[in-house]
């Protein structure tokens, strides 16, 4: 009974390598599991859609009559294989945006689906959403507008038990929540059952936010929390998609709450910075958040969205695309062409690495041992890295292709867990018998995308030019993209 254990244990001692060198110590703050897990993600959707998207609104006033809502086929199924095909990893809904209308039967308000005429008020775009994410293998996640512009006690501290409420709700129907998402938006004015007026609220006190965060906590311990300052994941400080250069994936948290927005710091991070919260770029592929049938012929090109994947994912960001269903309750046929050929140019550039096969020689290796080899940097299980001894911050690694090959992308990782650790870098081709610096930058962190002109050479040159302490990196890679003539063949 006990054979096949044991020859598992002699298999495995035969082959591991056991290393006596330790590994680097890591530099603080490092990312938890659940915000690992998230890093893997880069590329996910946000679906807005609600009581706005039949009267053309952006923002919803709260009076919209619950009539409104009423698409005329939708299709959970069609927004989650289009999301899917794109290579989007999860999608976040609009459970209730600021308008108060909820997308699911909540018990504590008649302001949802069940008093409209959709599905006779049986439907439930949650449930139908969830399911969908979960059996197409796309994570889930919820947005539950902290402003309501309908609820009448909005402003009083009854609106806060409210919130959880609607909160619990939708952490305990609908199977694994893999964000949530607080919007920092509080525009002061609404219908509020009747009312109709201004509602200012103490935006730093009035969520009493670490109780709220804590109900996450407890009840979706794997989701990753989103608002302004995090806890789990920044906003990037604009709605175009674009992180700073660099985009450090450390802030000094006690300097922020959801709201109350330093854009500028949140875009670039801070560093030193005494929490791990990486940004999240949110970009909706149209001008607006939600579907308007003008828009149709705005929608983001296939090469703009390439851009912005550059932009986000490109600078250790997630790049979080909205796609808002239109009135029948699906993607339109603009998105999805968008989409489809946005992702068939990324195939093109990242389904072969240049370097796949090349020779790797570093500087330094760690203990010369062969945990910490050069070549781990080619291998892509995100378990190994290449590292150095700790006295070596600012060590070089050459990469022999064997003969000379074209690439205008360079892909750099560091290996997370031990933290974010080069501040500075630079990249050297073999040109004329000597090096030739052809690029450089500062933060890698998850992922560091380099995309500039084509570079033909045998040989290339990574050199750490600047790090408090000895490097760990996961990945590199060399891509090309392919010109317009390579393509037609
Ligand atoms: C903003 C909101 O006001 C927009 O309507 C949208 O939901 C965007 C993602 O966040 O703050």
């Amino acid at each position: 009974m006990k054979i096949l254990p044991l020859i598992a244990t002699t298999l495995f001692l035969a082959t591991a390598h056991v290393s006596s060198v330790e590994p680097p110590a890591p530099l603080g703050p490092v990312p938890s599991a659940r915000q690992l897990a998230w890093h893997e993600m880069e590329f996910y959707g946000f679906v807005h859609f609600t009581v706005n998207t039949f009267t053309d609104k952006e923002w919803g006033f709260g009076d919209e009559p619950e009539s409104v809502f009423n698409p005329t086929d939708f299709s959970a199924e069609q927004i989650v294989q289009t999301a899917k095909a794109a290579g989007m990893k999860g999608l976040i809904l609009t459970c209730k945006h600021h308008d108060g209308f909820c997308l699911w039967p909540s018990q504590f308000t008649e302001h949802s689906v069940k008093n409209s005429p959709w599905k006779n008020g049986r439907g439930d775009v949650i449930r139908e959403m969830s399911d969908a994410c979960h059996k197409t293998g796309l994570k889930f996640g919820v947005y539950l507008s902290p402003w309501d512009r309908n609820f009448a006690v909005y402003g009083k501290p009854e609106y806060i038990a409210y919130y959880r409420n609607q909160l619990h709700e939708l952490l305990t129907n609908y199977g694994p929540i893999s964000e949530v998402w607080f919007d920092g938006a509080n525009g002061g004015d609404g219908f509020y059952g009747g009312a109709r007026e201004k509602r200012n609220i103490d935006r730093k006190t009035y969520y009493d936010w670490p109780n709220t965060w804590s109900i996450v906590r407890e009840l979706q311990p794997g989701a990753m929390m989103f608002s302004d300052g995090g806890p789990d994941v920044r906003w990037v400080g604009n709605e175009r998609g674009i992180a700073g250069d660099p985009c450090w994936a450390t802030l000094n948290r006690a300097d922020f709450s959801p709201g109350e927005a330093d854009s500028k710091r949140l875009n670039s991070g801070d560093r030193p910075g005494t929490d791990w919260i990486p940004a999240e770029c949110d970009v909706s592929i149209r001008p607006g958040w939600f579907y308007h049938a003008t828009e149709d012929t705005r929608v983001k090109t296939p090469e703009q969205l390439v851009d912005l994947y550059f932009k986000s994912v490109g600078r250790g960001a997630s790049f979080l695309l909205n796609l808002p269903p239109d009135r029948r309750g699906r993607i339109a046929d603009a998105d999805v062409n968008s989409l489809r050929e946005f992702r068939r140019q990324l195939d093109a550039i990242f389904s072969k690495n240049l370097a796949a096969s090349a020779k790797v020689i570093a500087s330094n290796v760690r203990g010369n041992d062969k945990t910490f080899a050069a070549k781990n940097v080619l291998s892509d299980d995100g378990k190994k890295y290449w590292s150095t001894d700790d006295d070596v911050k600012t060590p070089e690694l050459v990469l022999d292709l064997g003969k000379p090959k074209t690439f205008n992308v360079v892909s750099l990782r560091e290996f997370l867990p031990l933290g974010q650790r080069v501040e500075a870098f630079a990249l050297d081709q073999w040109k004329d018998g000597q090096w030739a610096q052809f690029a450089a930058g500062t933060s890698i962190g998850s992922h560091r995308l380099i995309r500039g002109d084509f570079v033909t050479t045998s040989k290339v040159r990574l050199r750490i030019t600047q790090a408090p302490v000895c490097p760990a990196l996961a990945e590199i890679g060399l891509y090309v993209e392919p010109t317009v003539k390579e393509e037609k063949k």
